[in-house]
């Protein structure tokens, strides 16, 4: 039975990657941090059968905490290491960089030093991003196209990406980087842009809510689906070498044509209901990011498959369901 460590297991992406890994027949273990509250929602449903010998396990670990990751690293001794824990919001890193450094760039370099020192190193997967892309160079952005990072948690990434790379070349360890596009969920944390969008539009849609306030709506994303890009995550590491990997939908589309799509859907006017505060601009944007994923096409044989007005629909469907259940207790007095 192959074994996979995942740091970040409770974000979005963990969970969908740790679902797939359990139906390929892994044991995870998966890297939580201590909370004062329970933080496992996005991987409780993974606990089917207490009966079942789990093959899902959850260890505490930090990415600040390098002698940690050491021994988890030496007591597992895992075969596959997908490193997708970071403070991962953009704007949140304008006010923590330290912080965000420490995390998304030193942690990396921690857990490859762990790894480093395994008899057999693990194949490693780290969460590249297409923030590092920021100004662009070029469009679309491909594995060729030179980074411009436009904040602190894009210049970790981009610490982290080359890390990566040196580990490869320098130690003939197994080290690949997904560089994925923005992608989204139902799971997608509550504080990013689209996840934000369809809470708020299902909200007002029940009178729960009467305004939404953004930041900039002519930003443009590459947005795609994270159930699709987490089997492109698991292709990475099974291919035949170690090598860097563009995942993308190819398509670019503006924060102003996902709130048509949403609330279009609902039949609401959005324009009704949206006021820009600039309390959620950014001291550097990223204004237009579009990726071209025709190398993971080619060599891993991925495609993304969810269609933007897809995936809109079903978070927004998903959404619907929460806002249901508040409207309920709101009209219980609760
Ligand atoms: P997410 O939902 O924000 O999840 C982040 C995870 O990292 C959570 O499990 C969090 O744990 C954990 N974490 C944060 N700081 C940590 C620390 N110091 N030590 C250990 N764990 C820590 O992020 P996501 O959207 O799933 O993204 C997964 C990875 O892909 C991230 O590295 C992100 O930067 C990168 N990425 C994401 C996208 C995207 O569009 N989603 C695109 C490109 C790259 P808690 O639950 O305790 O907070
Ligand atoms: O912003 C604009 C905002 O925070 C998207 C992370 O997963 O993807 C994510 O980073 C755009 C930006 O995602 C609001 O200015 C307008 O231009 O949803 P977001 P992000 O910054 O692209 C990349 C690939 C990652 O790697 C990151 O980890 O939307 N925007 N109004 C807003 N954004 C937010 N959050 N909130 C607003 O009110």
């Amino acid at each position: 039975m192959r074994k996979a460590l995942v740091t970040g297991i409770t974000g979005q992406d963990g969970s969908y990657l740790t679902e797939l890994l359990l139906k390929k027949g892994y044991e995870v273990w998966g890297i939580i941090r201590r909370s004062s509250s329970f933080h496992t929602g996005r991987i409780d449903h993974l606990y089917k059968d207490p009966h079942e010998k789990p093959r899902l396990r959850l260890i505490y670990g930090d990415l600040t905490d390098g002698g940690n990751l050491s021994s988890i690293v030496s007591e597992i001794q895992p075969d596959e290491i997908y490193n997708l824990a970071a403070q991962s919001h953009v704007k949140v890193s304008f006010q923590m960089p330290i912080y965000t450094v420490n995390t998304d760039a030193l942690g990396t370099l921690r857990l490859l030093e762990a790894l480093r020192s395994m008899k057999r190193p693990a194949k490693f997967y780290q969460a590249s991003s297409s923030e590092m892309y920021g100004k662009v160079v070029e469009i679309p952005q491909t594995e060729k196209t030179p980074f411009y990072p436009r904040s602190p948690y894009a210049a970790a990434k981009a610490y982290s990406f080359w890390q990566t790379v040196n580990y490869r070349e320098a130690y003939g360890i197994f080290a690949s980087n997904g560089i994925l596009f923005n992608h989204e969920s139902p799971r997608r944390g509550e504080t990013f842009v689209t996840r934000k969008i369809t809470r708020a539009a299902t909200r007002i849609k029940l009178g729960l809510q009467e305004k939404l306030f953004l930041g900039n709506l002519d930003a443009r994303r590459d947005w795609g689906y994270a159930g699709d890009y987490v089997e492109a995550i698991w292709l990475v590491l099974q291919h035949d070498k170690s090598d860097d990997f563009v995942i993308a939908t190819n398509e670019s589309h503006s924060v102003r044509e996902f709130l048509d799509e949403v609330f279009g859907y609902l039949e609401l006017d959005w324009k009704k209901y949206v006021e820009v505060d600039e309390k959620y601009f950014r001291p550097t944007e990223v204004d237009f990011l579009q990726g071209d994923a025709g190398k993971a096409e080619k060599l891993l044989g991925w495609k993304s498959k969810v269609t933007f007005k897809e995936l809109a629909r079903m978070m927004t469907d998903a959404d619907m369901k929460i806002a249901e259940n508040e409207k309920i207790l709101a009209d219980h007095g609760r």
